[in-house]
């Protein structure tokens, strides 16, 4: 019979109270400081998927931090704004990701204006008792930055350090910088499903019943280890992660069924155990409605996946029907029509 104890592990600062057998626990150490102090995504998963027969507990509830009713109009008003931080952050650096930014704007907004539990003050990596989002498809950073600071995580006029040197707003995210609301490094695609699994069974760990949430490409899903991961996240059900794949048929070299096709994507998530909704995802009233059935649906034992129909470019006509803006900036011209097309509704920064 082995010696059981009750150690107290570290999770992203979280405080993690566990019975675990004496042999696994510096399995367990190692695996929760190295995420502590860097992430390293590839890492931890395996050592997730080691220590992957130890029982989980059931989540308990715990106060809920505050997530805004924000109506569908105002929501498509600061979806435009979003839209507006993006083009102009690319272009006022020359480089970066506007045709997926763009896309993905109103998931964005409905996310951290209206379905997300979350506070910006006081910020911590831990994020205990809010709900969590992880961008795995990172060069779509201008979006994620937009929704950060339009939601009071830093100050909005920082957009304009976007991709400059010393910037904490990195072409692709980093938690080196210390950004307030960025809790994964991104940028090399795969591995946010694993982070976010890892996340979302330390709340179950910590009995915060709060949501996990992800963004992926679907040219990402090329990735192995997403599928590693979506097999770990069924498997262990791992009912407390919403997934979001920006399903806009589209990647860096063309569209994805040239590159390399997905198939059947909603039969593929069902058969790997997940429970898939579809939806339009440059739709607010039909997003905002789908990721609330996502909500209802967590906690019945199976992970939740969204397959998100958009249109890389959105909203600007010139960049839209094509993979072609996938990652250049718009040159003075090209951003003077791209604005015009979308208005300044909480003031430019
Ligand atoms: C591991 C890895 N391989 C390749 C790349 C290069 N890369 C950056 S974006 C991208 C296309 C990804 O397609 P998708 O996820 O559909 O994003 P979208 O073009 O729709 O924004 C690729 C291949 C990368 N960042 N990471
Ligand atoms: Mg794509």
């Amino acid at each position: 019979m082995l010696p059981v104890i009750r150690p107290e592990l570290h999770f992203l600062g979280q405080n993690v109270q566990w019975t675990i057998p004496t042999e696994l626990e510096n399995r367990f150490l190692v695996t929760f400081e190295k995420f502590c102090t860097r992430t390293l995504p590839a890492v931890t998963h395996g050592l997730l998927l080691a220590a992957s027969n130890l029982p989980l507990p059931m989540a308990t509830t715990q106060t809920a931090s505050s997530s805004k009713s924000t109506s569908i109009s105002e929501l498509k008003r600061i979806a435009s704004q979003v839209r507006r931080d993006i083009v102009r952050q690319v272009h006022g650096v020359q480089s970066g990701h506007p045709g997926g930014s763009l896309g993905c704007a109103d998931f964005f907004t409905a996310l951290y204006f209206h379905i997300m539990k979350h506070d910006p003050e006081p910020w911590d990596m831990d994020g205990k008792g809010q709900d969590l989002f992880f961008l795995s498809n990172g060069h779509i950073s201008p979006v994620f930055y937009s929704a950060l600071a339009r939601s009071g995580y830093f100050p909005v006029k920082e957009l304009a350090t976007f991709r400059k040197l010393d910037t904490r707003l990195q072409g692709h995210p980093t938690t080196h910088e210390g950004l307030p609301g960025v809790r994964m490094a991104s940028g090399s695609l795969g591995q946010g499903l694993s982070v976010a699994i890892g996340a979302a069974l330390a709340k179950k760990l910590n009995n915060d019943d709060h949501i996990v949430y992800t963004l992926h490409g679907d040219g990402e899903l090329q990735e192995g280890q997403i599928w590693e991961a979506a097999m770990f996240a069924a498997g262990k059900k791992v009912d407390n992660l919403i997934s979001t794949v920006d399903y806009n048929g589209r990647q860096i070299d063309g569209d994805v069924d040239d590159v390399m096709p997905l198939g059947d994507l909603k039969a593929k998530w069902v058969a790997f155990g997940w429970d898939v909704l579809e939806t339009n995802g440059n739709d607010m009233a039909q997003l905002v409605n789908a990721l609330g059935q996502a909500k209802t649906r967590t906690g019945k034992g199976k992970p939740v996946m969204i397959l998100m129909r958009t249109e890389m470019g959105q909203g600007v006509d010139f960049m839209m029907n094509s993979h072609e803006w996938h990652g250049i900036a718009p040159n003075d011209q090209q951003l003077k029509d791209a604005l015009g097309q979308l208005e300044e509704t909480l003031g430019d920064y």
